[in-house]
């Protein structure tokens, strides 16, 4: 804890650190909740953050990112409540972040107080708020200047290229693993004429680029402890131009599914309806009117593309070794990439029915 006492300290806050301890369940960063008591004698809180440097190579492009699009929805937004945008805290080199001897990222963000992320939905009206706030989000961020972004990893929801990238892991199969989950690689290729359909309804027209969140998970917004009204969409890491539907997709796959993402207990998967409909209304009241009916229909595309494109993230990194994504226990990626493939199995023999909730919404 000493270093992160130490990374503190250049940043821009007066008072004692009273506590330092890991937080959340992000699979990529590494969280610190800070307890502080400042001058007056009040608590208050932070949140500490090491940017993954094997994920993101850019960290400055990424910092710049979040301080425009932060700056942006304090101008355009019309929400009262002070915990509706993350606010970056300065650090005392008139940067928002610091960079340490290691070339690792740090910065800081005031602590989003009484209010919880959650990851799987206990409710309808949670999912619902979900969806509200990162549809809101999109329409938030409907006039950013685009030109203005970083894209903080390539290729991130390019569904075509994570299937090349997959095959030449499969190929080279470094941990000697792909002969153990042959059942899985066949799923991944037998779904192959599927990834590029965004794609090719994006160059027919259909799906235009907008600025999107692109890693919409639940535990990527935080409710209001009490209300569990949505109060702020968190994580910005990945903000960049990507599909409408995509957003949507992303926290179906992960909050509309019954069991946790690394349930090993299959049987326990499949998608709820009831949460994929919840989740919708949500996201397109958030949007307020801004998708068009072809986006809307491809709603259930993003879902599907999501969780296949996860389940092969998290295969992939499997076959290289568990090298991209936290795992707490040998085989976690593995359990994971079985949960989403279950989930499409289910997403397909419900097919029909997610194509017409959407069609109740599409204008
Ligand atoms: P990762 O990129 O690793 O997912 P996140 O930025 O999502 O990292 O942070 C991990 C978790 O920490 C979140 O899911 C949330 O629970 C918590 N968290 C992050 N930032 C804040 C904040 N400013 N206030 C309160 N909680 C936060
Ligand atoms: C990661 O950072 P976190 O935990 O919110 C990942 C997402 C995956 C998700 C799977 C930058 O999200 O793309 O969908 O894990 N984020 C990045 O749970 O790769
Ligand atoms: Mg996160």
């Amino acid at each position: 804890m000493e270093k992160k006492l130490e990374i503190f300290s250049y940043f821009d806050v007066p008072g004692t650190v009273k506590t330092i301890a890991p937080h959340g369940n992000g699979h990529i960063n590494n969280t610190f909740l800070i307890e502080t008591v400042n001058l007056c004698g009040k608590e208050v809180r932070y949140i500490l953050q090491a940017v993954n440097k094997n994920v993101f190579t850019d960290a400055v492009g990424l910092m710049n990112n979040i301080e425009k699009v932060t700056a942006f929805l304090k101008k355009v937004s019309a929400d009262s409540d002070p915990r509706g945008i993350m606010r970056l805290v300065p650090a005392k080199n008139g940067l928002y972040y610091h960079i340490d001897e290691e070339n690792t990222c740090w910065r800081v963000y005031d602590y989003i107080e009484n209010a919880v992320s959650i990851e799987l939905p206990e409710s309808l009206d949670e999912f619902y708020e979900c969806g509200f706030a990162f549809g809101n989000f999109q329409k938030l961020l409907n006039d950013f200047p685009v030109e203005e972004l970083t894209e903080t990893i390539v290729n991130f929801h390019n569904t075509p290229w994570r299937y090349e990238n997959f095959r030449k892991a499969v190929e080279e199969d470094l941990c000697g693993r792909a002969a153990s989950v042959k059942a899985e690689i066949d799923f991944v290729n037998s779904e192959k004429d599927f990834y590029s359909v965004l794609f090719d309804n994006q160059k027919a027209g259909k799906l235009p680029f907008r600025v999107t969140h692109n890693d919409t998970k639940p535990n990527n917004v935080m409710l209001d402890a009490a209300t569990k009204k949505a109060i702020c969409v968190i994580d910005l890491d990945t903000i960049m131009p990507g599909f409408s539907v995509n957003d949507f997709g992303d926290a179906i796959r992960f909050g509309a599914n019954t069991a946790a993402e690394d349930e090993k207990d299959l049987s326990k998967v499949s998608l709820s309806l009831e949460l994929f409909e919840a989740y919708a209304k949500g996201f397109l009241e958030g949007t307020g009117g801004l998708l068009s009916a072809d986006e809307v229909m491809l709603m259930p595309e993003g879902a599907k593309m999501m969780t296949i494109e996860c389940g092969m993230r998290f295969l992939t990194d499997y076959l290289q070794g568990d090298v991209y994504f936290k795992t707490h226990y040998e085989g976690q990626n593995l359990d994971r990439c079985r949960t989403q493939f279950e989930l499409v199995r289910d997403m397909n023999r419900k097919w029909a029915q997610m194509k017409e909730i959407v069609s109740r919404y599409a204008k």
